[in-house]
């Protein structure tokens, strides 16, 4: 299956949403509790109803039309590739997020993206909180062939990665990934241990990490937005890369996301397999998410 083909797949629930039909149109009400319904967030279904009010589409393809430019307009900002400078070598990419986002997933995918690329990479098993957090990540180093940093369960997250930076440091990686545990806002401790990690990796480069990635599950929707918000105050968040894509109808949830923290999106998961992460663009994200007719 095509990839554009795969995200709309998985947008179809959200898309069910936009078809207004020809109903639709004559109730207003109905669209924007529709907008409201996909989770594109308030400021955004304003901002799209004001526009419908004000440009009054004849038919349904001018309505879409209406809607589409709003979130393209919203959207094509923050839709970037993610491109750490590996002139600095390595450059460490810090993946953060609550439990199940999907990090240690996403690492594994995008190590292949940058090792196809020709790039050194190498895997830090900084979860050292869950059970088998690091044979997990170990399953993707194998697959790959990727260099992959442990210490075990329960050993110190923070003494592991500064290990693993000193070591990258010197034999030249040109990409360090740094998978962390899951932990939830209101875990204090696991919060300070991610405070700690960045200062670990801070002391051997006043640079790093190059990028802090907070990874999202789109099935949680609204929620994600207090996730970000937490994170980013805990551990400054460089970008996002949204999961679970396939089969949610809580995609809109981007557009809402774009339209309060202008973050960058880096990619987007639209299933388990290793090629399922694939660049965020506002034009197939809209399109899928409107759906075709
Ligand atoms: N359908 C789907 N499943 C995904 C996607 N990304 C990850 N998953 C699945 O979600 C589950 C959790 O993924 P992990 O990568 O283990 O998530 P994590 O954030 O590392 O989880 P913790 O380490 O427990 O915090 C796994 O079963 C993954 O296969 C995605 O884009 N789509
Ligand atoms: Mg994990």
């Amino acid at each position: 299956m095509s990839w554009l083909s795969k995200l709309k797949q998985g947008l179809s629930k959200t898309a069910a949403l936009f078809s207004f039909g020809g109903a639709g149109l004559k109730n207003l009400d109905d669209v924007e509790e529709a907008l409201l319904k996909a989770d594109v967030g308030y400021g955004t279904t304003t901002e799209i109803m004001d526009a419908v009010r004000r440009e009054k589409p004849k038919d349904e393809a001018a309505f879409r039309q209406v809607v589409r430019d709003v979130m393209i307009r919203k959207i094509t900002p923050i839709a970037k590739p993610m491109m750490p400078d590996t002139t600095h070598k390595p450059a460490i990419i810090l993946m953060i997020g609550v439990n199940g986002a999907g990090k240690t997933t996403t690492i594994g995918k995008l190590g292949s993206i940058y090792q196809a690329r020709g790039l050194k990479v190498a895997f830090v098993a900084a979860d050292t909180f869950r059970a088998g957090a690091t044979e997990q990540l170990c399953r993707w180093g194998e697959k790959l062939n990727v260099p992959t940093y442990t210490a075990g369960a329960g050993a110190d997250a923070a003494g592991l990665v500064f290990d693993a930076v000193q070591k990258s440091q010197k034999d030249g990686t040109d990409i360090l990934f740094i998978d962390t545990a899951g932990r939830l806002q209101n875990r204090s401790d696991l919060m300070e241990e991610l405070k700690k990690i960045t200062r670990v990796i801070k002391k051997l480069d006043p640079e790093a990490p190059q990028e802090t990635v907070l990874v999202l599950d789109a099935t949680v929707g609204q929620n994600a937005i207090s996730q970000v918000k937490t994170f980013r105050e805990m551990a400054g968040v460089t970008g996002l890369i949204m999961t679970k894509l396939d089969g949610t109808a809580k995609g809109g949830i981007l557009v809402a996301l774009a339209d309060q923290f202008k973050l960058p999106v880096y990619a987007l998961g639209v299933g388990e397999k290793i090629d399922d992460l694939r660049p965020f663009t506002a034009d197939e994200y809209v399109t899928s998410l409107l759906g075709d007719s």
